[in-house]
């Protein structure tokens, strides 16, 4: 579509939307930007766009603005079932999000990452490891870089890596990855999907647009994920992050797998790399599957082993993902801020042999919390909860742990620090949304990272 003149509706104020109202504009559309917040919730983002020729429509994303328009933008977090958006797709309106228009524009070679939990480090990894064997990528996506702020970029890239969730691939019909993956899928975002099956299929569509000779890599040790992707007809490329699914006979061209201690991937046509995790930062079955995604990404691009070796041992993670905060009176606490829903939750769990007092709740986004029970009564001592969810948490998971409520972060990790004892962990993983409470989850996880330090400092004054 050549964008000069057309009529065009851009849904939400937030980043996405701010990227794509810019992009428009500079194409010389017509752009009115619609949001269900008013001005004054609205400050900064209307002065992101200061010197963009586009009208504001705020306070309710009205339907009337959605007749007689050429294109509809939605950002990712607007639900496609708004009203006004089933009678405009009626009279052929497109309603595409950001990731479908960038498409249109694009003729670099695609990566497209997805999964409930891990997509965002092993894109960042993905794009870390490109750089590092010198092929030029340019990362963005659901991983907080909208992709229309990168088109120029783009332009000078070899290859595109790009974190899609399911709404981003929901909105984006033609983007046609070279390279798909699929990482684990469990319970998430059912306040926007209608079922878990819908939320599964959303994300196997992915292997679906995958272009001719593509490649699809995906987790074998996931049911759901192994399932949804039978009928694909890409280059399937599965991986066993745990070492346990693939026998000798059955390792083969096209497949990655841990060996017990290293990192195999045999790409079709090349031969097995081994990757010693010695010296390697990221940690746990949960990172392995992340990095035998992102090296198999990398061999199929041709990058060469020995760098992609030496870009595992400087990648550092990122920060609200399993990130160590510090240790008080050996106790030792760390921000999983971005666990955001059960299953992640249920992952950061699994990496800890020492007890812990868990920090959770916020938004539950429709989710069955109840599945954490098992884990919680397992490996946590005391569960300090927070948010809209605590009252419901408090009493599935009554009998499982002691249990404290939470008015605030501090409040929070005071009573945590009081229920840990040396040799203790505190984790906080909140299995939920943080918009209750917080502006988002980077905001959750560093007034969780101010407390911890807030308590460093009183311990340290009193000991002084
Ligand atoms: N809004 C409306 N009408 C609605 C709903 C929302 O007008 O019915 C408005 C809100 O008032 C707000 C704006 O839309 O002003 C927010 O839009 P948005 O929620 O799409 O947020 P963005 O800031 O544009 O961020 C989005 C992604 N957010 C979501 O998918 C919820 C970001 O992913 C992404 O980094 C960014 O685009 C850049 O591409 C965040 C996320 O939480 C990290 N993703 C989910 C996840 O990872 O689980 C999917």
């Amino acid at each position: 579509m050549n964008f000069n003149r057309k009529k065009i509706v851009v849904v939400g104020l937030g980043k996405s939307g701010i990227a794509t109202a810019r992009y428009l504009c500079k194409q010389g559309a017509s752009v009115v930007v619609s949001d269900q917040k008013a001005a004054d919730q609205l400050v900064k983002e209307c002065e992101a766009l200061k010197g963009c020729d586009v009208q504001f429509s705020l306070g309710k994303n009205d339907p009337a603005l959605f007749l007689g328009v050429d294109l509809i933008a939605l950002s990712p977090g607007v639900p496609t079932t708004i009203p006004g958006l089933k009678e405009a797709r009626a009279v052929g309106t497109d309603v595409v999000g950001d990731m479908e228009i960038a498409s249109w524009k694009m003729d670099k070679p695609i990566v497209a990452i997805t999964g409930t939990n891990g997509k965002t480090t092993t894109t960042s990894l993905t794009g870390h490891l490109l750089k590092h064997a010198g092929i030029k990528a340019v990362v963005g996506g659901n991983i907080g870089e909208p992709i229309l702020d990168l088109m120029e970029e783009i332009e000078e890239s070899d290859v595109v890596v790009l974190e899609m969730s399911s709404f981003q691939i929901e909105t984006s019909p033609s983007l046609k990855p070279k390279i798909a993956a699929i990482l684990n899928i469990t319970p998430d975002h059912l306040d926007r999907h209608s079922s878990f099956e819908e939320y599964i299929s959303c994300k196997a569509k992915l292997f679906e647009r995958v272009i001719d000779g593509g490649s699809g890599i995906y987790n074998a040790g996931d049911d759901r994920v192994a399932q949804s992707i039978l009928a694909s007809k890409c280059n399937l490329f599965p991986f066993d992050a745990a070492g346990q699914l693939f026998s000798k006979e059955n390792l083969k061209e096209g497949r990655a797998w841990f060996d017990g201690s290293n990192l195999c991937v045999w790409p079709y046509g090349g031969r097995v790399e081994k990757y010693a995790l010695e010296g390697v930062p990221l940690k746990g079955v949960h990172n392995r599957e992340n990095m035998l995604t992102a090296l198999s990404i990398c061999e199929i691009l041709g990058a060469e082993p020995a760098l992609l070796l030496e870009g595992l041992k400087s990648f550092k993670g990122l920060p609200h993902r399993m990130e160590y905060v510090n240790e008080i009176n050996g106790i030792s606490f760390f921000n999983d801020s971005k666990g955001t829903n059960v299953g992640a939750t249920q992952r950061a769990l699994e990496q800890f042999a020492e007890p812990v007092v868990l920090i959770a709740g916020g938004l539950a986004k429709g989710a069955d919390l109840s599945s954490l029970k098992g884990m919680i009564s397992e490996r946590v001592k005391a569960l300090v909860l927070i948010g809209e969810s605590q009252d419901e948490m408090a009493s599935l998971f009554e009998g499982c742990a002691s249990i404290k409520k939470a008015t605030s972060m501090e409040d929070a990790v005071s009573k945590a620090y009081a229920s840990a004892e040396p040799g203790d962990v505190i984790l906080l993983s909140p299995a939920c949304a943080s918009f209750d409470m917080f502006k988002n989850y980077a905001h959750r996880g560093e007034m969780f990272i101010n407390s911890v330090d807030n308590i460093s400092n009183e311990v340290r004054g009193s000991k002084g």
